[in-house]
């Protein structure tokens, strides 16, 4: 008999991953001087797990991440953690906390091309002790809204975390009727 309930918790744990994994969020990051990232930014909320994408020109911009926030303000450049120059740079949000980037080319960073992101702890998708429902940012709000890539796809499309959403719904109450079978039968 506890092997079974073993089973399953190794079901819902799996199953609770994957969701975590599914709400995850790419977020593509227009590179450009004419981008407004303030507004870009404040319309969006950034999970540990979630990624950025930086698409740009080569050839016109790059990506530099700085280290603090004074050198945010002032553009100073000159400290930079990293660089980057692909055109096409992913980030990891890999914990909470603030970061900084800026682009490499002379006055771009004056002109506006920078972004601040904070980055906030994932709330419950993973953790199995909260229920589903409250970790609900809802998925349209994560859309990635750029129409002219549309093709280059954001990782969370609407309907299959809706499915995760339904389908960690359906083993949490799975789990709490086995478990409530097992308290009445052992
Ligand atoms: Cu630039």
């Amino acid at each position: 008999m506890f092997s079974v309930y073993r089973v399953f918790l190794v079901l819902f744990v799996t199953l609770a991953a994957a969701a975590s994994e599914v709400f995850a969020t790419k977020h593509e990051v227009t590179w450009d001087v004419s981008t407004d990232f303030k507004s870009w930014e404040s319309g969006r909320t950034f999970k540990v797990g979630d990624q950025l994408e930086f698409k740009y020109s080569s050839s016109m911009h790059s990506v530099l991440e700085l280290s603090g926030e004074k050198e945010y303000k002032s553009c100073d450049t000159g400290t930079s953690v990293n660089s980057m120059n692909g055109g096409n740079d992913v980030v990891k949000l890999t914990k909470p906390g603030t970061r900084y980037f800026a682009c490499g080319t002379m006055g771009h960073c004056d002109q506006g091309m920078k972004l601040k992101i904070k980055t906030v702890a994932a709330n419950g998708a993973g953790s199995s002790a909260d229920s589903p429902s409250s970790s609900s940012t809802s998925p349209t709000s994560e859309e990635d809204t750029p129409s002219s890539s549309s093709t280059a796809s954001s990782t969370t499309p609407t309907s299959a975390a809706q499915a995760t959403q339904f389908l960690a719904a359906m083993s949490l109450a799975l789990t709490s009727i086995i478990i409530g079978l097992l308290n009445i039968f052992v």
